[in-house]
């Protein structure tokens, strides 16, 4: 039996001493524990399996404690985890407390920046290789590895112009593997398939420049022919020519998982000057044949079960309860089928949207724009105008990448675009780069944007149905759970209106969203502990039902606020904001919410109660803002 490899790889100048067989064979283990891990806890998995032996290539090649390297996105670090000395902690990946499923320069100096976001990767690597320069540190390259999927992400476009036109030493690697979460999209993705069907390497192309270079100028048909060549041999290069007209130099495609081969490139890339494109050809899932054969069920399985050395796995264990975003894409799917002027518009997202019945059924009003937040809401202000109904259904975290465009665009043209915002609040083992927890403050702050929140799935139909009716802009977020329901008579939502739920005489839970369930069952334990305690179902945040909220201030000795959002301006700050105007006195207000720092990962269960969010530190709280201000400091004391 061989001894294991990995186990001795404290650090990337481990690789170094291992032999191009015993590299081959770390690849394998590296593999084996991916399986090992993620076949017990959903994450990026195809992604992962992809991208081993450019990790190591990379590794082998640079030397990373001086030179930068970027993974764009960075749901693809689980690799370069095991080998910068994080494989003793491996198993903890996306554990409250463990390793993060993104990069973490908290857990090494490897990682530079925290991300999850698509398109950042060229803009990052670009500030560190001109500022290592300025700075008097030119030896250090600096290197970004981006997707396929990732790469028509607009600010890519930005940074790629802005190097190219900087002719600094940048090396930009595409790792194209066909695929973004579902199969890419868009005209970019033609060119990228031209560039692989041309399969020309770097030697042979070059011999075709220098050759074309060398065709004499001749007049007449001569020279009319010879053009008509060059003109075909370069549409030939047209992958790589879009990089090249960005002042990149393209080199490629090369296969990425020959390590030998990857290493003989990056070793001539290293030393080249101005930037650099290397386009690199990998396959998501590869030596796990299922996750190759279903990429876009394998980027994040849910848990497996595996069998034997050749990694083959039995089946997939599926979770049972449906959440908020099932009845989402179902309420979509409806509204589709009800009103022929209704689009829907994903960027990237149609698996995570579970919008994948919509995209087969009504393939001329579904729109996947790619990684390309921006444009999918400036896309659909302009579906607006003429008429149509779009609906963005976006993750809460990613439409933050649109902001502008909600200003512009949208609100300031009070155009009817709904957004439905999808993972609102804590979205568990992700963190931090995932919670969507800024968009109340972010959305508010505009006229015209109605901002909602379904208190549970009986709201959630009627919301989207109000949203589709309204003739403006208009915004839900909901959570990443399980769906909940309180058992109550139907309330119609109407603009602005609250659903008074019970009032209370010692207080009230003024909640806005997905919290509404706990809500109800802290009240029932508050009225088991001797206080009557009153839920209200604000639903929006603006605008505000300010006739009962006000009431609620003035009338009661209590108004707490509970939201899965920041409270820097979110809705207990937009009720803080309407008492005082009213000229009420807000000290009977409390807020409860995600305070003002970025929250890390683990289950949105344990989250919830660290903040004091779920039934226990509601309760908690109300009886702690029940306490006199003497008595606490008595008993700080
Ligand atoms: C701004 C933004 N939008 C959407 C996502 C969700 N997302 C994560 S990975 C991914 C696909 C990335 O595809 P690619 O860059 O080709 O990497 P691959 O997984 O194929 O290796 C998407 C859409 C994201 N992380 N960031």
């Amino acid at each position: 039996m061989t001894t294991p490899l990995l186990p001795g790889i404290a650090s990337p100048a481990d690789l170094q001493r291992l032999s191009d067989a015993q590299l081959l064979q770390l690849a394998q283990e590296m593999r084996d524990e991916l399986v090992r891990v993620l076949s017990i806890r959903p994450a990026h998995f195809a992604s992962n399996l992809g991208v081993v032996e450019l990790c190591l290539a990379l590794h082998l090649t640079f030397d990373f404690t001086r030179d930068r390297l970027i993974w764009d996105t960075g749901h693809q670090i689980y690799p370069h985890k095991l080998i910068t000395g994080r494989y003793p902690r491996f198993d903890t990946i996306r554990t409250r407390g463990g390793l993060m499923g993104y990069p973490n320069p908290a857990e090494s100096p490897y990682d530079l920046f925290m991300t999850g976001h698509a398109g950042c990767s060229v803009s990052c690597a670009l500030g560190l290789k001109i500022g290592d320069d300025l700075l008097g540190q030119s030896d250090r390259h600096s290197v970004a590895v981006i997707g396929d999927g990732a790469l028509p992400s607009g600010i890519v476009f930005e940074a790629l112009n802005n190097a190219g036109g900087l002719n600094k030493n940048l090396l930009v690697i595409l790792n194209d593997n066909k695929m973004s979460i579902c199969p890419r999209t868009g005209a970019l993705s033609r060119a990228l398939d031209l560039a692989r069907l041309t399969n020309l390497y770097q030697d042979s192309k070059r011999q075709v420049h220098h050759l074309l270079s060398r065709v004499p100028l001749l007049g007449g048909m001569a020279n009319q022919a010879l053009e008509q060549m060059r003109d075909g041999v370069k549409a030939l290069l047209r992958g790589g020519m879009l990089f090249e007209e960005l002042g990149f130099r393209y080199i490629g495609p090369i296969d990425g998982h020959d390590l030998g081969g990857l290493r003989r490139w990056l070793r001539d890339v290293r030393d080249q000057k101005g930037p650099i494109l290397l386009h690199v050809l990998t396959e998501k899932g590869h030596g796990v044949p299922q996750a190759s054969a279903d990429p876009v069920t394998y980027h994040t399985p849910p848990v497996f079960e595996k069998v034997g050395p050749e990694r083959t796995i039995l089946s997939l264990k599926r979770g049972g309860a449906k959440g908020y975003t099932d009845a989402v894409s179902a309420a979509i799917y409806k509204a589709l089928q009800d009103d022929r002027r209704v689009t829907v518009i994903t960027a990237a997202m149609c698996q995570g949207n579970k919008l994948e019945k919509a995209r087969a059924d009504f393939p001329d009003r579904f729109f996947d724009t790619g990684i390309c937040e921006s444009h999918a809401v400036a896309f659909a202000a302009g579906l607006a105008k003429t008429g149509v109904r779009p609906i963005v259904a976006i993750y809460s975290t990613f439409l933050q990448r649109a902001f502008d465009q909600l200003f512009q665009e949208v609100a300031l043209q009070n155009l009817p675009v709904t957004l439905c915002l999808d993972r609102a609040g804590l979205t568990g083992p992700d963190g931090p780069t995932h919670h969507g927890v800024f968009d109340t403050p972010y959305l508010r702050l505009f006229p015209n944007m109605v901002v909602m929140a379904p208190g549970d799935e009986a709201d959630l139909a009627p919301m989207l149905e109000f949203a589709l009716k309204h003739n403006g802009p208009a915004a839900l977020r909901y959570p990443k759970a399980n769906l909940e329901k309180v058992e109550r008579p139907a309330v119609p939502v109407e603009l602005g209106q609250a659903e008074v739920h019970d009032w209370g005489d010692d207080g009230v839970l003024l909640v806005f969203g997905s919290l509404f369930p706990t809500c109800v069952k802290a009240a029932e334990k508050l009225r088991q502990e001797g206080l009557q305690i009153g839920v209200i179902n604000a639903r929006f945040a603006k605008p505000l039902d300010r006739t009962t909220i006000l009431k609620a201030v003035e009338e009661l000795p209590l108004v707490v606020t509970v939201e899965e959002g920041t409270l820097e301006g979110g809705f207990g700050s937009a009720v803080l904001e309407a008492a005082n105007a009213a000229g009420l006195d807000t000290r009977r207000i409390v807020r409860l919410g995600i305070p003002d720092r970025f929250i890390e990962h683990g289950e949105r269960a344990e989250l919830l109660a660290d903040l004091g969010l779920d039934v226990n530190g509601i309760c908690a709280n109300v009886h702690q803002a029940r306490t006199p201000k003497e008595e606490m400091a008595r008993r700080l004391a």
